[in-house]
């Protein structure tokens, strides 16, 4: 594939190419870099922007200086090398203080202290030119039921984002807020575990209008969902605010591989959708913002084998952009949709001004034993996605 450009828009998390490789079992297998390093070689392999949590920056317990100074250097370095700080967020799952969450701890000084962190976090999101804040709640959830007064629980998580929405208002940020649903780990369940939960929760807040969804292709696929689905209900909910593009192979833990390197068929359609928009809507809506990548380089990987993985995730997002734009222009694929009826899905079932009782009344002639017989030809309009993507020897 050819060179990723700024224009592609790629951009990664620094604790991406910055996981040292430690896990519940086993020491880091590399050494950590400064922020500003990580920044500097992801702009020399063609990425557009990095995105941070506060504490990749500066540790938990450093003082105002300290923290003000490491995010001056940084912020001098993405400036020298044309990369954008395109998204920030709190990290309120390491510390052991929050254990049992952030915004949702049964400890109410703990619930006041995480809100603090977090808006802490948004005024320095909004210095560092960023125009997303994404909230993952990690430690938000439980391991046993008993523990956990779930009304409650989302009472406060509801408290927490409009606290946290409003502000960015009050303030005058240029700035959404975007939920990043996950279904466990390290919490056993986690609040908001997919991204129909979080849409269902952003519908009852009273500053939603500036919270949308951030979803990671491996979280929804840890529950055995549709990746694409997720992006395109979130689409047409116009709450698509930013995506965490990965790798997952089925229900284990949270791999974050490259991204293709679990479902590649899915990551195909995934492509398709976010370049290409809905088939059967040249002008719906469609996705603009950050290709942002949150992988993790295995720790089997060297330095050499962080930035070689960096550069995967790139490199097949193009390759499957091309092989996805082949595939909607090709008239032999066009044919089979329109066989397969994807483009008649998109006209209303009723006639305009139509109403319930006119289509009770209304007696088309329609022959559902006939209409059964219908093939749709899914299988071959399928092949057709799969001989793309694999493409003829
Ligand atoms: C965990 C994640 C997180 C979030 C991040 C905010 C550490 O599974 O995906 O990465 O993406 O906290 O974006
Ligand atoms: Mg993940
Ligand atoms: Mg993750
Ligand atoms: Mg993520």
């Amino acid at each position: 594939p050819r060179q990723p450009t700024p224009e592609d828009k790629f951009s990664f998390g620094l604790w991406t190419v910055g996981w040292t490789g430690t896990d519940p079992f086993g020491l880091p297998t590399r050494t950590v870099l400064d922020p500003w390093e990580y920044a500097d070689r992801l702009a020399e392999i063609g990425a557009w922007g990095i995105t941070l949590h506060d504490n990749d920056v500066f540790p938990f317990d450093a003082d105002d200086a300290a923290a003000a100074r490491a995010c001056r250097r940084l912020k001098e370095a993405t400036d020298a090398s044309g990369l954008v700080i395109e998204m920030v967020t709190t990290n309120t799952f390491t510390h052991p203080v929050f254990k049992d969450g952030g915004l949702t701890s049964n400890d109410r000084g703990v619930r006041r202290f995480g809100l603090r962190k977090v808006l802490r976090a948004v005024d320095l999101a909004a210095q560092l030119g960023a125009t997303t804040f994404v909230m993952w709640g990690g430690r938000e959830g439980s391991e046993y039921d008993g523990s956990k007064d779930v009304l409650a629980a989302l009472e406060r998580y509801r408290e927490g984002l409009d606290t946290v929405a409003g502000y960015i208002k009050s303030q005058g940020y240029d700035l959404r807020i975007a939920l990043e649903p996950k279904p466990n780990e390290p919490r056993g369940d986690i609040f908001l575990p997919t991204v129909g939960h979080a849409l269902a929760l952003i519908a009852e807040l009273e500053n939603g209008d500036i919270v949308g969804v951030n979803p990671e292709t491996g979280h929804e696929q840890m529950a055995n969902l549709n990746y694409t689905h997720a992006l395109g209900q979130a689409l047409w909910s116009g709450k698509l605010f930013h995506i965490d593009l990965n790798g997952q192979r089925g229900l284990k833990y949270d791999q974050d591989l490259v991204f293709g390197h679990g479902d590649l068929v899915s990551a195909f359609f995934t492509v398709d959708l976010l370049e290409n928009g809905f088939p059967g809507y040249p002008d719906g809506p469609r996705y603009t913002g950050p290709r942002h990548f949150d992988y993790k380089p295995s720790r089997t990987e060297g330095m050499a084998g962080v930035w070689e993985s960096a550069r995967a995730c790139m490199s097949t997002y193009l390759l499957l952009a091309e092989k996805a734009a082949a595939f909607r222009a090709d008239p032999v694929v066009q044919e089979a949709m329109a066989y397969a009826g994807v483009f008649e899905l998109a006209e209303p079932t009723l006639a305009p001004g139509e109403t319930a009782a006119d289509l009770l009344a209304s007696d088309d002639g329609f022959d559902p034993a006939k209409a059964a017989e219908r093939d749709f030809g899914f299988v071959r309009l399928q092949q057709l996605a799969i001989e793309h993507l694999v493409g003829s020897p």
